[in-house]
């Protein structure tokens, strides 16, 4: 008589996937930005909605539990086969409206620890949060189990805090941030369209 319930347990159980639609992040990673704009920062919330949705495809394939580890290419354990350079991202983000109060990146000094990265948006724990190695990010400062729930909410708030910091700070800044930058920069992004991009979210 049980079975029934049961069955229909596995089933809705099943189809909880560990994971956030294109369009449902989009949705919500575009608020954010537009937050940011509505709050003076300069910068096109349509078009870096673009970048950052795309990199969470790329990167963790919208999976909110995702955890890599940096690979000996320096890059994270996804294979990217090229990364924009500090000079490509620079000319990527004035093309795409996003103005800084510096221009000038700082030559950067290769971190010596390796990256573990969390979550949908596959953000850095040398950066912003703790765990066994990491004891001293710099911003966001979770504790990186919560970079890998399903709520994405503050993985979002994390993300828009790094944009902020870039947008106010600019370029100078140390190297694990624009690593960090430089990764959600994701070369396999460069050129993609909004409008086609989410194309299936209209
Ligand atoms: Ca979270």
């Amino acid at each position: 008589m049980n079975i029934p319930v049961v069955f229909l347990l596995v089933v809705l159980g099943c189809s909880q996937a560990e994971g956030v639609s294109k369009c449902e992040l989009r949705d919500l990673v575009l608020t954010e930005l537009q937050n940011l704009q509505d709050g003076g920062l300069s910068l096109d919330p349509k078009v870096v909605t673009t970048r950052i949705v795309c990199h969470a495809e790329k990167s963790s394939n919208f999976n909110t539990s995702a955890v890599t580890t940096q690979g000996s290419d320096g890059g994270s354990s996804s294979n990217r086969k090229k990364r924009n350079t500090m000079e490509d991202m620079l000319e990527i983000m004035e093309s795409e409206g996003m103005r800084t109060t510096t221009v000038q990146p700082k030559k950067t000094v290769k971190a010596t620890q390796k990256w573990t990265f969390y979550g949908i948006f596959q953000l850095g724990n040398l950066l912003v949060c703790t765990d066994e190695v990491s004891t001293d990010p710099e911003i966001c400062n979770y504790n990186c189990n919560t970079l890998i729930d399903d709520d994405i909410t503050n993985d979002i708030r994390c993300l828009t805090d790094i944009i902020r910091k870039l947008l106010k700070d600019g370029f100078n800044q140390g190297s694990r941030f624009m690593e960090m930058i430089r990764l959600i920069y994701d070369s396999e992004c460069d050129g993609f369209v909004y409008s086609d991009y989410f194309q299936e979210c209209q």
